[in-house]
């Protein structure tokens, strides 16, 4: 399902965030910060570049895509019920008992979902190993992974991230949702980033930051960045924890995993109805 205007694709960014939120506010708790900033760039990403058949989720050769961040589930499964791969009324059962639908993403319960992850700071590592047995198999697919800031702190991340370089991976284009926040406390404050694009070139990487919730911006990245030969590329976006519904917005200090009562949920829900989907 290709979406071919960016108007259309901010519709379904507020769609997908609707789904989300219902999935998150019907639970009564979840990771709304991190799957709420992460939106716009799986949004642009599933529905404009990832190469793959939501009616052969396994298909030989298909695009991946790896969520490091794996708490951010909840957006993704809404992507993913989108394009019919689980049935939409199955994003209620998120996070319950015997759900394929668990808050962290699972490759072994959930179609659609290529590697299992939570444990922060191995997703990119697995991305990374994908990406070369897909150059060993010269089957053409491209790597696509998404970690957060905070999660950039892991000592891991930069392991792969020279291992990627050394191997000129190409095929392997990685998103940082730098929202500036991991659980309790601002990245800045715990263990800062900064120079975050210099940083990522200096371990031999195309990078270069963008407007993380302007899907023209996210689109034209990835763009650039398939073109690049010879090196891996990431693309920072700049995020705000939480994007989308205002107060939730309004807390993006606090909103990692936060509970939402039936009120607020209600509330949430009309707010990006109002605009329209
Ligand atoms: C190895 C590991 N340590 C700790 C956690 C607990 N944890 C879950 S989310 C999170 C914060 C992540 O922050 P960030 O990567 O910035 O995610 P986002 O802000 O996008 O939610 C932590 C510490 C974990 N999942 N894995
Ligand atoms: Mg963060």
């Amino acid at each position: 399902m290709t979406i071919d205007t960016y108007a259309a694709l901010e519709k379904k960014c507020r769609e997908v965030r609707y789904l989300t939120f219902d999935a998150i506010g019907t639970l009564g708790v979840g990771h709304l910060g991190g799957s709420f900033s992460a939106v716009d760039a799986l949004v642009v990403l599933y529905y404009r570049h990832l190469r793959f058949d939501p009616k052969q989720p396994k298909m030989e050769g298909r695009d991946r895509f790896v969520l490091s961040k794996g708490h951010a589930g909840p957006a993704l499964y809404a992507i993913l019920a989108d394009h019919g791969i689980i049935d939409k009324s199955e994003l209620s059962t998120l996070n319950r008992h015997e759900t394929r639908l668990p808050s962290h993403a699972d490759m072994n319960r959930t179609p659609g979902i290529d590697m299992t992850t939570g444990s922060l700071g191995q997703g990119l590592s697995c991305a990374v190993g994908i990406a070369v047995g897909s150059k060993i198999k010269k089957d053409g697919a491209r790597v696509y992974c998404m970690i957060g800031d905070g999660e950039s702190n892991e000592g891991q991340i930069w392991e792969a991230a020279m291992y990627a370089a050394h191997m000129h991976l190409d095929n392997l284009i990685v998103f940082t949702d730098y929202n500036k926040m991991q659980v309790d406390g601002q990245t800045k404050d715990i263990l800062g980033l900064e120079p975050i694009c210099d940083k990522w070139i200096s371990f031999g990487w195309n990078a270069e930051r963008v407007d993380g919730h302007d899907v023209k911006a996210i689109d034209e990245a990835i763009d650039r960045a398939k073109a690049i030969k010879g090196k891996p590329c990431m693309i920072i976006l700049d995020t705000l924890k939480g994007k989308g519904i205002s107060f939730i917005e309004e807390i993006w200090q606090n909103n990692h995993n936060v509970n939402v009562t039936p009120v607020q949920h209600e509330a949430g829900l009309a707010e990006l109805a109002k605009e329209g989907f």
